[in-house]
Parts: structure tokens; sequence; C-alpha cells
């Protein structure tokens, strides 16, 4: 695939179990160039989520691209994480690896803009998949980005139904400030609920599959996937896990 064809985006996460699935795939798809990865506090701390974040770069064996870390607390209230969910490390499981690769120096909000200012217009797409604290705030310290982000496609929100109340969404729920700014910027939202997620659930054996694969990623997510599907099934009372 061209260069040209490729999707470029840029991941705003919280690795958490689903975010690091979620960087590997986008490191490994033919079909995305990866421009960024930024961290936000959310399912563990920010120090944690950023280191969690680092390792995985190693077991993908990521070193060219920018990682960098973004808010440690939400606009406005508490800071609100999920050991429940991800354990004490926010990514229990596995053994993670020392990383081998440094933080970038700016702040995420910093390497934000700079990636979007630096690219034609219209040609890259923000990918939150935490709270949007980091994507809020990139937008109102440099409001031009609003018109040359191609389109925001965030993890967030239900439809019908909550995963951190029975009517609320972790994501969202953590910062709706942020989600605010975020939903009514203007830009292009396509907003990836639980309705959607709860659709593709991590099975034992889709788990198994991916493990049989047999690389270092794949055993890798392999172990995450068991600790996360028994934490799932513990937490919200489902057999596998979809988030
Ligand atoms: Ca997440």
């Amino acid at each position: 695939m061209s260069d040209r064809a490729r999707e470029k985006i840029i991941l705003d996460c919280d690795p958490g179990h689903d975010d690091a699935v979620a960087i590997l795939l986008a490191h490994g798809s033919p079909q995305i160039e990866l421009l960024a990865v930024t961290t936000v506090v959310g399912n563990q701390t920010l120090a944690k989520v950023t280191r969690n974040a680092l390792s995985i770069a190693r077991v993908a064996g990521i070193t060219d691209v920018p990682f960098a870390a973004g808010a440690d607390r939400p606009l406005v209230r508490e800071v609100e994480i999920a050991p429940s969910i991800h354990g004490e490390t926010g990514l229990d499981g596995p053994d993670l690896p020392e990383p081998v690769i440094a933080l970038d120096a700016r702040h995420a909000v910093d390497l934000i803009i700079d990636t979007l200012m630096a690219h034609e217009s219209g040609t890259v797409t923000l990918v939150p998949t935490g709270g949007l604290t980091n994507i809020a705030l990139a937008a109102r310290k440099e409001p031009r980005i609003i018109e040359r982000v191609k389109k925001v496609v965030l993890m967030g929100g239900g439809v019908h139904e909550g995963n951190w109340s029975p009517v609320a969404e972790f994501n969202i729920v953590i910062d709706p400030e942020a989600a605010h700014i975020v939903f009514t910027a203007g830009w292009p939202v396509v907003m990836v609920g639980l309705d959607a997620t709860h659709q593709a659930p991590a099975t034992p054996d889709v788990a198994r599959a991916i493990a049989e694969i047999d690389t270092a990623p794949a055993r890798f997510v392999g172990e995450l996937l068991v600790f996360f599907g028994q934490t799932y099934r513990d937490a919200q009372g489902f057999d596998s896990s979809r988030a």
C-alpha cells in the first residue's frame, strides 16, 4: 500500500490492556501510519500508563514513533483510575519489559499540535482511546488544529449502556468537561461506544488463537487477555473482555 493510502493517525491512550492491543495494531497494520503516541491519565496514573506505553513499544519493536506524556489529571474532576480492571500496574498479567526508547521531551498536547500543524490539512486522524483531556487541551491551546484534523475517531460513551456506572462509560465520565469540548469543537467526531465494542469480544478462543501465533507480541497479547478476561468477568459479569 502506498504511503498516501495509509491513514495517518495520532493515538492518544491510557494503556491499559485494550490500549496495549491498540498500539500493537496501529503499528502493525499496513493501512495505518502511526505518527505519534500520546498518553493521558485514565486506566492508571499518568506515570504508569506512560511506562506501559514505552514497554509496549519495546514488545512491538517501535523505535521511530515519538511517544509523549500528557495530562496527569482531568480538567476539573479528581483523578479516577481503574485498578479493578487493569491491576496495579495498569497492565497486569505479562512481564513488562524495561523501555528502550526515551519519551519525547514535549508535552503530549504540544506533540499533538506540532504533528497536526506539520502535516497537510485534512490528512491526520486523532484516535483517542482514553479520557479526552489531552485532546480538549490541544483544541483550546491551538484552535487552528480543529479545521486541520481529518476527523476524531474516539472510543468512548455508550448509547444504551455504561461500564463505570449503569449509564456512564469510563473514558467520558472521568473527564466529562473534556468530552464536552471534544464533542462540540466542530471537527468531525466518530464515536465508537460500548454498543460497538461489546460486539467484538475477546473470547478465550480468540486469546488462544492469538497466543498460538507464537511471536513475542502475540504471546504478550495472549497473557494480557488472560488477565483482562478474568477481571472483566469479575467486574462486569461478562464471559469475555469486550472493551
Ligand atoms: Ca483506554
